[in-house]
């Protein structure tokens, strides 16, 4: 920002201008903080433009812009945009690192599928381009709607920006009746050196980099904004369709190209992992050159019959994998190792760092994950970084992958000051003076004050905003901590009573710093707004340890009700039939179940969690479209060897029908499917009167023959 000016002493025409900056660096810290989950921002700064903002206003209380960031309370993705729910959700991908992840990925697929390692099995490689995916659906030949990814279900509406692009095409001739056509919204590198050269004599932020750009300027409430800003788009894959486009995916691409559609001049066929390796390395020769960002290399299962056959792994496909470039690597100085106290009460080194670009963005924080790390250990006691530990004055080799955290990679013992002394991690919790302890087997030495620590109850409430938990509109992480320090929330619970006890009376949320009668409106009627909820996200708002996203939809699918889940939650233990049905889905192991089983049998958690579900209405888990499915909701078991499917697939379609599958026979398993030498199982089922059938007799059912 340029020199502050009094604000008495701003003319209106400087008012002005001063205003749409404003807007526009605080709507761009929004959408960094919350597409990167790396604010660019200090939150001190973030603060003082926002007062600034907040002062010129009061001057000028006429030239208030109709989206002043005074209205938008917190870091909420770009308020104005309504909300799309995907069709068909859009997918991330799994992700490769080294040669060997390839082969693996390959070697998965032909177990699944049970294709013989000698056997042909084609594959695509196309370059992965580093910017933000967009669906674009077409009715009739007509652009009708453009849509970000968001978390995969729900994303915004985007159409008005989405029709700027000049790699969109608004009419298809010769399309399917019904087409959503996915690909990434990008930026060259000339355009974004361009950009940020008038950005920064016209006064305004640059950009950290290419994708920071492309997604700030698609992500523009006013379209022309967007119009100015060069944006492009590779199409690369697909979402609802009336009729298929091919029979492979390199032919659907191919298709998409007939369409006019943008597609990447790299994109390859492949016949094994060998092949895409090699592939990968030219792209890897090329990058520099390329004139515009990409991060890796992804490969996809080139028949599209086998991609059906393999289907997902709830967020990832399985006949998919994006193998990264290595990461960016730059040296700084360590100056301080601090200590975070996260909701499960793991404590967290975290580096505090010179700031030094990696990759154009500019780093001063690391995580250095546990103390063993520190000391130069990995969590089975071996040497890493050959043994060296890293302390407070060194000199670091940091590194950035991808979107994650930065990381300590290396030490430079030349360089270490004399007085340097080996990093202690303290035994007790810096932020409520509990016992800090470290359990036998876990890497990270926990705060052991539960809910009476601040720092966990803060954090767990943080987490339960989140974007895949509650991901209440307005309601982010520093909302979160100026309410919990205030006394206004204590457990998210709290969260759905704010209404009732600041909206009126004596103490008002409106009335607070930075609030208003609009958003404190917008707020209550937010929070309001999603007491309506899936299963899925209130298992994953929990924020028990072990429990993450994935995993919250497994066990959303697999109980389909909050009352079922909770239930057999309560009775899980010491291998029981509850405990057998919990570690038998897949997906779920022994460590995640006693992790759910602990935190159920704990009073004050209970307590809290009903607390909590007395203010909601927790929707039933949505299952897959198993309208006239034969086994939906029944308990399956498979035993013996499968002849036509693997064990794998096999599973992974019954569930896909809406059936449960179990790892044993009990009283509750409805259908027992035995293959050639099937042992104790079968006789198990034969005791109890469980149907069974042989493989024909499944596949007749499933209709699959
Ligand atoms: C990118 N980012 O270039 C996919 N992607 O496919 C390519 N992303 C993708 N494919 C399925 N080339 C999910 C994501």
């Amino acid at each position: 920002m340029t020199a502050e000016i009094a604000t008495t002493d701003l003319t209106p025409d400087e008012a002005r201008a001063e205003l749409a900056r404003l807007a526009q660096a605080l709507a761009e810290a929004n959408a960094a903080y919350h597409t990167d989950d790396a604010p660019e921002m200090s939150d001190a700064d973030y603060d003082t433009l926002k007062r600034r903002n907040a002062a010129i206003e009061a001057r000028f209380p006429e030239l208030k812009r109709s989206d002043s960031p005074s209205d938008q309370v917190g870091a909420a993705p770009a308020d104005g945009f309504s909300k799309v729910t995907h069709a068909v959700a859009m997918l991330s991908l799994a992700n490769a690192f080294d040669d060997s992840d390839v082969t693996e990925f390959d070697a998965r697929i032909r177990k699944y599928l049970g294709v013989p390692l000698d056997a042909p099995l084609d594959y695509t490689a196309e370059p992965k381009i580093d910017g933000l995916s967009l669906s674009l659906r077409y009715e009739a030949g007509h652009l009708v709607q453009a849509a970000t990814r968001g978390d995969g279900s729900v994303g915004e509406n985007v159409t008005a920006n989405a029709r700027t692009i000049e790699d969109i095409p608004h009419i298809l001739d010769d399309a399917p009746e019904i087409l959503e056509v996915r690909g990434e919204v990008y930026m060259s590198h000339a355009d974004f050196e361009a950009l940020n050269l008038r950005q920064t004599e016209s006064g305004q932020k640059p950009f950290a980099n290419p994708r920071n750009a492309a997604a700030g300027s698609l992500r523009q409430l006013d379209a022309d904004i967007t119009r100015a800003r060069p944006l492009r788009f590779f199409a690369y894959a697909w979402g609802a369709l009336s009729e298929s486009l091919a029979d492979t995916q390199f032919g659907a691409i191919e298709r998409l190209k007939a369409l006019e559609f943008q597609t990447n001049p790299l994109t390859a066929l492949c016949d094994g992992p060998d092949a895409l390796v090699a592939h990968y390395r030219e792209i890897e020769q090329q990058r520099a050159d390329l004139g515009y960002d990409i991060d890796g290399v992804v490969y996809k299962v080139n028949d599209l019959s086998l991609q059906k056959r393999l289907g997902f792994r709830s967020t990832t496909p399985r006949w998919a994998i994006a193998h990264k470039f290595p990461a960016e690597l730059a040296w700084t100085r360590l100056e301080a190792i601090d200590i975070q106290v996260g909701r499960t009460g793991a404590l967290s080194p975290v580096a505090r760092l010179t700031p030094v670009t990696v990759g154009g963005v500019v780093v001063s924080n690391a995580t250095l994950h546990n103390e063993d790390y520190i000391a130069g250990r990995d969590n089975k006691g071996e040497e890493i970084r050959g043994g060296k530990d890293v302390r407070v004055g060194d000199w670091v080799q940091v590194y950035r992958a991808g979107d994650v955290i930065p990381k300590v990679a290396d030490v430079d013992l030349s360089r270490r000051p004399d007085d340097a002394v080996p990093f202690e991690m303290p035994d007790r919790c810096p932020e409520c003076g509990s016992a800090a302890v470290r359990e036998p087997g876990d890497a990270v030495r926990r705060c052991t004050g539960g809910l009476i620590c601040p720092a966990q109850a803060v954090e767990k409430m943080k987490h339960f905003v989140g974007r895949s938990a509650f991901d209440i509109d307005g309601l982010g992480s520093k909302q979160v901590e100026q309410f919990y320090a205030d006394g206004w929330i204590k457990e998210p619970a709290d969260i759905f009573e704010l209404r009732a006890r600041y909206g009126h009376g004596m103490q008002q949320l409106k009335n607070r710093e930075g609030w208003g009668e609009k958003s404190a409106t917008n707020l209550f009627d937010a929070i309001d707004a999603r007491r309506e909820i899936g299963l899925g996200r209130v298992i994953f708002a929990l924020g028990i340890r072990h429990v993450g996203e994935a995993a919250a939809n497994l066990l959303a699918n697999h109980y389909g009700t909050w009352d079922q889940f909770d239930q057999a939650m309560r009775t899980a233990r010491d291998g029981n039939d509850a405990w057998q049905d919990l570690v038998g889905i897949d997906g779920v192991g022994a460590v995640m179940a006693q992790s759910l089983v602990t935190t159920f049998g704990q009073d004050a958690e209970t307590a809290s969690i009903e607390r909590l579900v007395a203010q909601l209405d927790i929707q039933a888990a949505a299952r897959p479209d198993t309208d006239g499915s034969p086994v939906a909701g029944k308990v399956v078991v498979f035993t013996g060897t499968l002849e036509k499917m693997t064990r794998a697939e096999a599973k992974a379609r019954a569930e896909a029908l809406g059936a449960k599958v179990s790892g044993s026979v009990s009283a509750k398993t409805d259908l027992l499917v035995a293959g050639p030498g099937a042992g104790s199982k079968a006789k198990k089922a034969a005791d109890l009167g469980i149907e069974t059938l042989d493989e024909d007799g499944w596949l007749d059912l499933i209709g699959a023959t």
